[in-house]
């Protein structure tokens, strides 16, 4: 999973990707500090993975991962190439996930006008995208008629960006998504508006008028919303782990900011993990909602998906409560699923193959 952290030159990017990464790359009062992406990867964080090795002893425990990149700031106009726009939309092109900052702090924060300062600037780029799309569709067209099916659909689809509208939520019909996906549109993306609030805010941001908005905003164009304290997640994120705590409690919080973030985008992206566990290693993967039992096999290897025969399942609960893998079977808690299984969040899973 790899979330880019987007937004207008100095509302806190770097400082919130220190904050959820532990980093330490430059932060400054000055406009287009971040010219370079920068980089860091963490791990999910999963407290069934301890569980699973206390009963297993494994040799290696790991992680599913997220990465984060932290962008250069946007400048109107970046669309047309202003500011570092090209670098900036590049950026943004290889992400899973946007993580769109919002400024909150300091004199002139306009949360809702910056957001569409930002929203224009991925829809003009969109849009921009559409149009080549739709000329070579066309072009298609007086040879193989078939392309104006697709030609028409991406014309609907520039009609909605240009109200303002977002890819994200366009009705396609099933067979339209792989056409709609190899667009690779920035607006088709998930996106978590990371609202950066000063700390004095960030305790009162449930009266905080223009949130209230931004959260309805975002409902609608099916986004969510994630209120923080970069600064200060960033200061906790450097004390001893002992300490942080109370610190967390000072701003309302039982968790630090990176593990709350990624769990909001796990629900937003619709991800959910899978784990293997044995003595070799226990281990936490990450799979899409709705995927069966053969997608997530050959996420641990093509091998396995090719020569699957079957999976041996147990709920991550029933483990627990039976002590031990062969206690599960002995209850019947494990079950034998076959292609057709549709995976679930928290399965243990063992995979028979054959190649
Ligand atoms: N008070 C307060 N200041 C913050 C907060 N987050 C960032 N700042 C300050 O805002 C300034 C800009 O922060 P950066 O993290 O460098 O912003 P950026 O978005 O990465 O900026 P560019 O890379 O230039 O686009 C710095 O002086 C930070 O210390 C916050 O939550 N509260
Ligand atoms: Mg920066």
């Amino acid at each position: 999973m790899k979330l880019g952290i987007v937004g207008l030159p100095n509302c806190g990017k770097t400082t919130l990707f220190n904050a959820l990464t532990g980093s330490q790359a430059q932060t400054s009062a000055y406009p287009y500090t971040t010219v370079e992406t920068n980089l860091a990867a963490v791990t999910v964080p999963d407290s069934r993975l301890s569980a699973l090795a206390a009963m297993h002893n494994p040799k290696k425990i790991t992680h599913a991962t997220a990465e984060f990149c932290d962008l250069a700031g946007l400048a109107p106009g970046a669309a047309r190439g202003e500011g570092l726009g090209n670098r900036f939309l590049a950026g943004i092109r290889e992400v899973d996930a946007v993580l769109h900052v919002l400024r909150c702090f300091g004199e002139d924060g306009d949360i809702l006008r910056d957001k569409e300062t930002v929203d224009i600037e991925l829809c003009v780029a969109d849009v921009e995208t559409l149009d080549k799309r739709i000329a070579r569709a066309e072009k298609a067209a007086k040879g193989d008629k078939s392309y104006l099916r697709e030609a028409e659909l991406l014309g609907s689809l520039r009609a909605r960006l240009d109200s303002g509208l977002a890819a994200r939520g366009f009705p396609a019909a099933p067979e339209d998504t792989a056409l709609l996906a190899s667009c690779q549109l920035l607006t088709a993306k998930p996106v978590l508006y990371c609202v950066n609030f000063s700390e004095e805010l960030y305790r009162r941001r449930r009266e905080y008028k223009p949130l209230q908005a931004l959260e309805q905003a975002a409902a609608a164009e099916g986004a969510a919303v994630f209120p923080i304290c970069a600064a200060t997640e960033w200061e906790i994120s450097r004390m001893a782990p002992e300490d942080r705590a109370l610190f967390l409690e000072d701003i309302g919080e039982t968790e630090c900011a990176g593990d709350r973030l990624i769990r909001l985008c796990y629900e937003l992206m619709g991800l959910i993990s899978f784990l293997t566990a044995g003595p070799p290693e226990v281990r936490a993967w990450t799979i899409r909602k709705g995927a069966k039992a053969p997608d997530a096999a050959g996420k641990i290897h093509n091998d396995i998906r090719r020569g699957f025969i079957r999976a041996e399942v147990t709920a991550f609960g029933d483990l627990m409560a039976c002590g031990s893998p062969a206690a599960a079977k002995e209850k019947g808690l494990t079950r034998v699923e076959g292609r057709e299984y549709v995976m679930r969040d928290g399965d243990v899973v063992l995979f028979r193959f054959n190649v």
